[in-house]
């Protein structure tokens, strides 16, 4: 349904106007390019159970598109559709335009559907055409509201079956997922399934994830990790302003991302707090939940020294995970809520759900979630997504933190050993982020990952993930692509079973990211080295519209 123009802001009418531009190779069109495949590959681990998985689809080459021409391209009409799967991220609209824009450009005739709501509406049959004068209401808007988002995990034979039936039932011919890990696995499967009963369809993935952590040697980032850490930059900037004007308090603020702690890193760079926590450190360093208390409390004490009876600290959404106790926990708990799922529905209280698990669970364990705050508790008790995942955006780690920091300081009082005065304040930035006017980076680059999608389909390449790499250098310089989704996987234990997953890619304790801001936060805990970096900038000079993350920038310069 197209809006009404009143209902369209000023700054939505100026992006309608905004033309992403294309990497050189995909110029003149989709199916215009030279595909030049590399040697066989294999997956980062675990190769003979993600062979014997993935017999149909395993060891395909890279592809790598260049200016030319490809005569065996499909030039039969193709029916594609697009279906967005998980979280939401900016820049989801311009990969479906970018799609549509190169199907349409190399025929046509060749049209494209959008499944409604995730992988349920693959199930559903619930699909809308994707129609010309209502997509140009979303391009370079943020959101997925064009057709919506979901969870729904595709993996039973009848699911497959299905897949394969509604796929027929609605003429399509090549399926483009847009998601994060879990999705693309997702993708990857379907795509087997569908070369296993030697069925001409393919399927393509997409790098989708504000957190951040679907990436690696050959997808350089994924989309919507740099706007919505330009996002809660500007937030915690204007934080970091408000509490050096007021001086009275220290602000938690907890930040998206559920495995990995990059946006908290990212977010880190770009205002320099006083404390940022990054959960792959902290389970490396194999930290206890009282010690990462008494790292946060030393910087409260010697702040408090200078005077300084306030400050911002950083931490991770899946905090709670890197904590090796918790991590245990958790996962003793996904095992026992997936094995038990039936006997848990019938339990009503909280408190006999508690009594129940803590039965199963070893001492140490049953102990340690006894200790818990009840709110706590009963979060990670919480119903798994369909990718068994915990959701830890619910959990208030921070409160956790807070109730804990005020203990420790209360005892240090009494030992006369702190005499400052802690009042404390939580944020919680997740669903802010997710949803903004994709940034000039970024819908460039979900622009070109989505046209990028038809010239794969269009070349007949199924089982891979979109690329678009050489991200720091100008648009039309971007390299373009496919990787093989198998390449990128291993096998982990997910909802009490061992399954092949594409890898996820945590903060690198080695890397340079991590390194740099090593090398800075001990300045940052005592000083007032805040940056503001203010609201995303759409326009004016490039050195502030067009920029993009701190940690690509470190990655890029670490691989010269
Ligand atoms: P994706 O990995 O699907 O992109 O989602 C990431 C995320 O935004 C996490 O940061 C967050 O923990 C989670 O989604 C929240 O999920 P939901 O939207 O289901 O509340």
């Amino acid at each position: 349904m197209a809006r009404k123009t009143s209902c369209i802001s000023e700054l939505q009418r100026e992006r309608a106007r905004f033309k992403p531009e294309l990497p050189e190779a995909l110029k003149k069109g989709a199916a215009c390019v030279k595909v030049v495949k590399g040697k066989p590959t294999r997956s980062v681990a675990d190769q003979d159970k993600v062979r014997e998985l993935f017999k149909n689809t395993y060891g395909l080459p890279i592809v790598k598109f260049k200016k030319g021409a490809n005569p065996s391209a499909k030039k039969k009409t193709i029916n594609a559709a697009v279906v967005l799967s998980g979280g939401q991220a900016p820049g989801g609209h311009n990969v479906i335009a970018g799609l549509f824009d190169g199907l349409k450009r190399a025929n046509k005739k060749n049209g494209l559907i959008g499944y409604l709501g995730g992988p349920s509406g693959i199930l559903k049959k619930s699909f809308k055409k994707i129609d010309e004068k209502v997509l140009a209401e979303y391009r370079n808007t943020g959101g997925f509201d064009y057709i919506q988002s979901g969870r729904t995990k595709i993996e039973s034979v009848e699911q497959f079956c299905s897949t394969k039936d509604n796929l027929d039932v609605c003429d399509v011919d090549a399926l483009v997922v847009v998601g994060g890990d879990d999705s693309n696995t997702n993708a990857a499967m379907i795509a087997e399934y569908l070369k296993r009963e030697n069925i001409d369809k393919c399927v393509i993935g997409v790098p989708k994830t504000i957190d951040g952590d679907l990436k690696n040697k050959y997808i350089e980032t994924s989309f919507g990790f740099d706007t919505a850490t330009k996002t809660y930059a500007e937030l915690v900037g204007n934080i970091c302003r408000d509490a050096v004007s007021a001086q009275k308090y220290w602000h938690f603020v907890r930040l998206m991302g559920r495995s990995a702690s990059h946006i908290t890193l990212e977010v880190g760079f770009k205002t320099r707090p006083n404390i940022v926590l990054i959960g792959e450190e902290i389970l490396a360093e194999k930290m206890t939940l009282s010690k990462v208390v008494n790292s946060i409390v030393d910087v409260i004490i010697k702040r408090s020294e200078d005077g300084k009876n306030f400050g911002i600290c950083l931490v991770p959404e899946g905090l709670i995970e890197f904590i090796p106790e918790m991590k245990e926990l958790i996962s003793a708990l996904n095992d026992i809520l997936a094995d038990n799922a039936d006997k848990f529905a019938e339990l009503s209280s909280m408190e006999e759900k508690k009594n129940f698990v803590c039965g199963k669970l070893s001492n140490e364990l049953s102990d340690l979630m006894r200790s818990l705050p009840a709110g706590i508790a009963s979060q990670l008790m919480s119903d798994r997504d369909p990718h068994g995942n915990v959701a830890v955006s619910a959990i208030e780690t921070e409160k956790l933190l807070i109730e804990m920091i005020q203990k420790r300081l209360a005892e240090l009082k009494k030992k006369d050993k702190y005499k400052g005065k802690f009042s404390s304040i939580t944020h919680f930035f997740g669903y802010e982020g997710r949803c903004g006017f994709p940034s000039n980076f970024d819908a460039n680059y979900t622009y070109a990952l989505g046209y990028n999608a038809a010239a794969l389909i269009l070349n007949g390449l199924t089982g891979y993930m979109s690329f678009v790499g050489n991200l720091l250098k100008a648009p039309k310089q971007w390299e373009c692509g496919g990787i093989p989704i198998t390449m990128m996987m291993n096998v982990e234990r997910r909802n009490g079973k061992d399954k092949p997953v594409i890898r996820k890619a945590l903060v690198d304790l080695s890397g340079k990211p991590f390194k740099e801001f090593v090398k800075m936060r001990d300045k940052w805990a005592t000083s007032e080295s805040y940056v503001f970096p203010g609201p995303i900038q759409y326009f004016g000079p490039i050195n502030v519209s067009a920029i993009t993350t701190r940690t690509l920038q470190y990655e890029q310069s670490e691989k010269k």
